[in-house]
């Protein structure tokens, strides 16, 4: 009997601006794929596409990923993709109820205590253009930024793992999320953090995803995002 394979399919960008190749949150949900061996489609979206009433259904804030999947409820939210793979598979996530308990609270973390604070130092560097406004906020989403990152070095402390002895589905969410501080040069000052990140990366499972969502952009161009039809 043939092994009841779900199809999945993972929306992507078909073009983003290079400083921002490898880091779409896609790679998220390839990654976790990737991980526990299901198959999986990439559905490429532009911009009328992610602004379209059919998409907002999906995903309200037009936003990439979103993972579609027969006889289930289309998922948005890269936290929620990782868990939900993670949960179904039983794979990157602790067997152990306290361990599982602390892999979904550093998943969170990850999302809710790291990231913003990182999103409001990208958006100084990478999207705002005024460089008096610039200069001015600058400083104070820098030092909030690298105070979060501190904290999270310190938790980590000594270990290698966030939670037990090997890698977790909390491990792979953090590392994505500190992507965004390697991209503004501001993990080099947290050696911890980078040894952490460098063996997470380490995976094959990840490398792909990366590899995979970079050849995807390398193949299309700014037009093919149709952003003034949007
Ligand atoms: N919280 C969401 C954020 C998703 C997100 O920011 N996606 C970006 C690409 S990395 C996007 O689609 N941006 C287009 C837009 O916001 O218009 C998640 O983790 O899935």
């Amino acid at each position: 009997m043939l092994e009841d394979i779900p199809l999945i399919t993972i929306t992507a960008m078909k073009w983003v601006p290079p400083f921002a190749a490898g880091s779409v949150r896609d790679h998220r949900g390839r990654w976790i794929l990737n991980e526990v061996g299901w198959a999986y489609q990439v559905r490429l979206v532009d911009a009328p596409t992610l602004a379209s009433a059919e998409y907002r259904t999906l995903q309200p804030f037009g936003q990439v990923p979103i993972m579609e999947e027969d006889g289930r409820p289309t998922l948005f939210e890269s936290g929620a993709i990782v868990l939900d793979v993670a949960t179904r598979s039983g794979k990157l996530l602790p067997s152990d109820p306290n361990q599982r308990a602390e892999t979904i609270m550093w998943v969170i973390a990850a999302l809710n205590s790291i990231e913003p604070f990182l999103m409001n130092l990208a958006e100084v560097e990478f999207f705002m253009s005024d460089e008096t406004e610039k200069s001015l906020r600058r400083p104070a989403v820098l030092a909030a930024a690298k105070k979060r990152l501190g904290e999270l070095q310190d938790a980590l402390g000594g270990r290698q793992w966030l939670v037990g002895d090997s890698f977790t589905v909390g491990g792979l969410m953090m590392s994505s999320v500190l992507k965004i501080a390697s991209s503004l040069k501001v993990l080099e000052d947290f050696p911890a953090l980078v040894a952490y990140q460098a063996r997470c990366f380490e995976r094959p499972a990840y490398r792909k995803a990366i590899d995979d969502q970079c050849a995807t952009i390398a193949r299309h161009r700014m037009e093919d995002m149709r952003y003034e039809e949007a």
